[in-house]
């Protein structure tokens, strides 16, 4: 059993390394967080490691300034676990992936469908709205101590990979961890305004732009909203301002894939793929050598924007057509 196998670890070592993916979320920052203060609090010692950068929006998150962006673990080797958060695959923690191999067990927690069982132990739970979600089960299971910070942590992890409760993934578990939460003193509308609802002036600018480029295509399923860099510097705004802009193609009455295209170096882009109901944009994104989950993904393309966009709408057409309409 890898719960029993894991909780034993948990209850068993002194020394643990916990990483997530880089450009984290609030889930990766949620889970590392959550384990990482449970397991401080029973006077375990922890690295809490992840490359960054980290968005505002959850900047505030409590314990955010024990992680770390630098570390060598080949010069240390008394930890007792390593422990990998919201990863696909061992790539997704960033450069510090090539350097982890001394740490063992490796202890794979994640809920990606096309999660490639990287770890000594596989705790993969495609059911789960969310790492949180399995992180909280965990310290019940390993009886490890809870708090407000814990809770808050582990409400902000279910809160955005959810959409607020929202998408595809929402379960009645979902609902039923972070009301748990709420009774660990967590405040849901005073998160959602850090996390969810707050922009800057810099992003209404950037969205302002953005959303002049939505277009539709293949009958309407298709919507499209794109970014440049051009774009992004004449607001003087990051990547980072432009999380959830894909929400507006997304939105469009009879839209099936929202995609969000933004130029991240010359002739280098990110698609991000959100799809409604019934089309697997993480198949989709495959195809590009991306990945995600069945109503989230993303992938990176090489060529001029006319170019890398019609290879999608191309590939786009065929999942359109198979799958059913
Ligand atoms: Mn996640």
């Amino acid at each position: 059993m890898i719960l029993n196998n894991i909780t034993d670890i948990l209850k068993k070592g002194k020394r643990f390394f916990l990483a997530s993916h880089k450009e984290p979320d609030g889930d990766a920052i949620g889970s590392l967080l959550a384990l990482g203060e449970a397991l401080i609090l029973s006077g375990k010692e922890v690295v809490l490691f992840n490359e960054g950068p980290i968005p505002d929006s959850i900047a505030f998150l409590k314990g955010i300034e024990r992680i770390v962006n630098s570390f060598n673990p080949e010069s240390e080797s008394d930890f007792d676990a390593l422990f990998v958060f919201d990863c696909g695959n061992l790539e997704r923690l960033g450069r510090i992936s090539l350097h982890l191999s001394n740490i063992k067990p490796l202890i794979n927690i994640d809920h990606h469908e096309n999660n490639s069982q990287f770890g000594d132990l596989n705790l993969v739970d495609i059911n789960s709205s969310s790492v949180g979600e399995i992180i909280y089960r965990l310290i019940k299971l390993a009886d490890l101590p809870m708090n407000e910070n814990i809770a808050e942590n582990i409400f902000v992890a279910i809160q955005t990979d959810t959409g607020s409760f929202r998408y595809e993934n929402t379960t009645r578990e979902s609902f039923a961890v972070a009301s748990e939460m709420l009774g660990w003193g967590v405040n849901p509308w005073k998160i959602s305004r850090k996390v969810m609802d707050e922009y800057t002036l810099k992003k209404i600018r950037l969205l302002k732009a953005a959303l002049k480029t939505i277009e539709l295509c293949h009958a309407g399923k298709v919507g499209l909203i794109t970014i440049t860099q051009q774009m992004f510097s004449k607001a003087k705004a990051d990547h980072f301002d432009s999380e959830r802009f894909i929400d507006y193609p997304r939105f469009i009455s009879g839209v099936e894939i929202g995609v969000l295209i933004r130029e991240i170096g010359k002739d280098y882009y990110k698609f991000s793929l959100r799809s409604n109901d019934w089309v697997n944009v993480a198949d989709l994104a495959s195809h590009f050598g991306g990945g995600g989950h069945p109503r989230a993904a993303a992938f990176t393309r090489e060529g001029s924007l006319e170019l890398v966009k019609q290879e999608f709408l191309n590939k786009a057409f065929g999942f359109l057509r198979n799958v059913r309409s």
